[in-house]
Formats: C-alpha cells, structure tokens, sequence
C-alpha cells in the first residue's frame, strides 16, 4: 500500500473501531488497489478513498415484535446504503445472532465492487437483524418481518434501494416482506426487493444463481489450466441455498460434491451429492430449522465428522459456502496439505486475509467470493429488468444470461489484473474491475 493508502487505512481503522470485518473488508480491497491508485494521481486530490470508506447513509432501527408466549421482543435492524454512484442501493438482508454494524459495513462495501463486476447497473448495500430464525415459529417469523418493514419501507424503492435474502432470509421472509410493504405503501411496485416467488413477481433461477453462478466462474478457471469440472472432486461448506445450487450444477457437469457442514460438523459422502434425492433432501434439511447436518450422514449412511470441517479431505477443490472468515490459516494449510490447486470463496469473505494470501501463494487458482457469488445478485438484477418490463423470462433464457455474466466477470478479472502487470490473478483483478467502474462514475459528479 503506498503512502496515501496507508493514511486512509488508519482513518478507516480510528473510524470504524471494533468493526473487524469491515477493516478487514477495506484492508483486502486495497491491497489488490495500489497499482491503480499510483496510476491515477487525480483520486488522491479527489480523496476518492476517503470518499468510498465511508458509507453514503446508515439507518439503524428498533424492531419490537411479539412472540408466541405473547411477550415483547425487540431487535436491532440495519441498512447500510453503501455506494449508488453505478446504480440504486443493492444487496440482501441477513437475520442472524451475530449481525451488527461492522458486519453490515463489510457486506455492504464489498457488494459494492461485487454488484459493479457483474457489469448491471446496481450499488452497494446491506441490512439485516440480529434476530435469529433458528427454532422460531411462522407466525414469529412473519410478525417479526412485518416489523421490519414497517420501518425499512421508507428507506428502499425500485429506484431507490431494493434489498433481497442473505443467510436466514429465503422465500419465506422476503414474501413476508413483501406482503408488508405492500400493503403499507398500497402499491404494487414488485421491483422493490428481490428473490420473490415465481407468482408473485420473481425470476426463475434466482434460488440457484450464486451456486450455479460459482460453478460457471470455476469452469472458465479449470478451462484455463486445460482441465473440467467433469471427473472432479469438490469439497464445500455448509448446506444452505448456496451449497445447494453448487452441489447441483457440479452434478450436471459431471462433478461431484463429496462434502457437507454445519456448525455442528461435516459429513464426507465419497459417492457424492449427485442424485436427485440427495439434492433435493438438502432443500427439506434447510427448511427444517431443527435439523443439522448430521441427519445427511444418517439418512445416506455415509460418515459424519463432529467439531470438524472439511478442509482436510482430499479434492481437487475447495469452495467455502457458509460465512465469512470460515477459513483461517489453520484451514488454508489443511487445504494446501491436503494437495488442493484450486480455491474458490463462496460466502462473502471466506477467508481471513493472512489465510487468502497463504492460499494465493501456494494454490494454482485462488478466486475471490465478491466475484465468484455475483451471479446471485447478478440474477437479482435481472429480476428487477423483469419486474419494469412487467415481463418473466424462461428459465433457459434466465440461465444463458447467467452464465454469459460469470464469463465476462471471469474475464474481466483477468483483463484487469493483466492491464497493471500483475499476472494472472484473480483476487486483485476482480477488486481492481470492480472498482474502476465506481471509481469512475464518483470522479464524474464531482465532490459527492
Ligand atoms: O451477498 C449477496 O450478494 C446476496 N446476498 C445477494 C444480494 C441480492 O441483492 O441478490
């Protein structure tokens, strides 16, 4: 980093103090930036970096909701309206127990590089709630939800901000989204959040676009060595929405998936995740909020690991698709040891950032998460095209576009490392492609 860079690091560290993942958020996206920054004079008399650290707007509310014994809870709610130099507030909406600002923070500035890769218009943004859906009830869930909007409404809109799921918000929240704010704004303005159900204004293969997204992003990396997904092994974490679409694609394209996780352990299934049964019990698993992993391991008799994760097994390669900083460098070496070339982050920052460069430094491919899961909010994009032209693409059609923006994502990435001679490498070219855009965009309104 050089001296200008390192200056708004230490105000972005001063600023943002116990906000871990947000630091080191910015600490990642700079690293890959300095080449840029020297090349460009101008942004430093612009402070662009002390303009794009600093987020455009933070809402951060009360939620109050009853519970099924009638008594009254209350959670925090975020929305972080990040970055709309490039288009309107983008990005999903997390429920879980850990949430708070310094994770809001960090989702919200890297959805801002990622949502700029996938070459739609959209910006950067982030919100959710330290609710925790485990063991909730529907009706605890939908009043909750309710809740939230009752307040989020006034913030978001087609145009405006138009949010969407993240980890513990699926189908099930957004239409209790949806059905609240609608009904509080008396419209029918279905662009306003994405990842709807099919009736109601949704996109075919939104439920599969960060799996299938990923799978497409790893296939241009294999066809770059000269090899293919067929015939080879895939180690993944978690089970949720997103490790479900991966397992599928890998088993279409003649892959298989040999591993599953939870916070309770992984299971190693040696013939694969590739049956119709397997993938579709992981859907039944997640709608289950009792269920873990290890009900896999008993159902399919395979074995079950407890406490562990699967970063010792043997495959040809590893993407992590539970949360971020899942793979520390006590992981990065158990991966590197176990003989895996390719490295492929999944959930939004993955990786710590000593751990990334370990897996950078001794892995043939590393591909960072902000470009390999784009294809998730890249179909959320093309969600909202759908909802302003009152129109539903087919499935085939929704697809084809998909995969026709993983690829140029994927070869941007490699134009833009390429373009400031550093080779191939596809963490710096994805920050560096996605940046350029934004960048851009800010220097032509001047001091916004
Ligand atoms: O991390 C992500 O990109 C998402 N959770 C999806 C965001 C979206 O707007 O579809």
């Amino acid at each position: 980093m050089n001296e200008y860079m390192t200056r708004v690091m230490e105000i972005v560290k001063k600023r943002n103090e116990g906000e871990t993942e947000f630091i080191q958020s910015v600490e990642e996206v700079f690293k890959s930036l300095e080449v840029v920054i020297d090349a460009h004079p101008e942004y430093e008399k612009a402070s662009l970096l002390e303009r794009i650290v600093e987020p455009e707007r933070v809402i951060h509310f009360r939620v109050p909701w009853i519970d099924d014994e009638g008594k009254v809870q209350v959670n925090r709610g975020y929305r972080v309206q990040f970055n709309n130099a490039i288009g309107p507030y983008k990005g999903g909406l997390r429920f879980q127990h850990n949430v708070y600002l310094g994770i809001m923070k960090f989702l919200a500035f890297e959805q801002t590089f990622k949502n700029s890769l996938t070459g739609l218009p959209i910006g950067g943004a982030k919100g959710g709630s330290d609710f925790d859906p485990t063991g909730k009830s529907d009706f605890e869930i939908m009043r909750f939800c309710q809740s939230f909007m009752t307040e989020l409404y006034r913030h978001i809109g087609a145009d405006i901000d138009v949010p969407a799921g993240d980890i513990g918000v699926g189908a099930r929240e957004i239409g209790f989204l949806y059905g609240q704010y609608k009904r509080i704004t008396g419209q029918y303005e279905s662009g306003v959040i994405t990842g709807k159900g099919i009736s109601y204004g949704g996109s075919f293969v939104r439920p599969e676009a960060t799996g299938y997204g990923a799978v497409y992003y790893v296939n241009e990396v294999l066809r770059h060595f000269g090899e293919e997904i067929e015939g080879k092994t895939f180690a993944i974490s978690g089970y949720g929405n997103v490790a479900w679409g991966v397992a599928s694609k890998v088993a279409q394209l003649g892959g298989k998936v040999v591993t599953l996780s939870d916070m309770t352990g992984y299971v190693y299934d040696e013939e694969g995740v590739t049956t119709q049964e397997k993938i579709d019990y992981m859907l039944e698993l997640r709608a289950n909020t009792s269920s873990t992993i290890k009900d896999y391991a008993d159902k399919f008799g395979v074995p079950f690991f407890p406490g562990e994760k699967p970063w010792g097994v043997k495959v040809d390669i590893a993407m992590p698709c539970a949360t971020q900083n899942e793979v520390t460098m006590e992981d990065a070496k158990k991966i590197v040891d176990a003989g895996i070339k390719f490295y492929a982050e999944v959930s939004n920052m993955s990786t710590d950032n000593k751990a990334l460069e370990y897996l950078q430094n001794n892995c043939l491919a590393v591909c960072p998460s902000k470009a390999v899961n784009a294809g998730g909010v890249a179909v959320s994009a093309l969600e909202m095209t759908q909802d302003s032209i009152r129109y539903s693409w087919t499935a085939e059609k929704v697809d084809k576009k998909l995969h026709q923006i993983m690829v140029n994502i994927y070869n941007e990435s490699v134009r833009a490392a390429e373009a400031y001679g550093l080779g191939y490498d596809l963490v710096a070219g994805a920050n560096i492609a996605g940046f350029e855009k934004v960048a851009n965009a800010m220097m032509a309104y001047g001091i916004v």
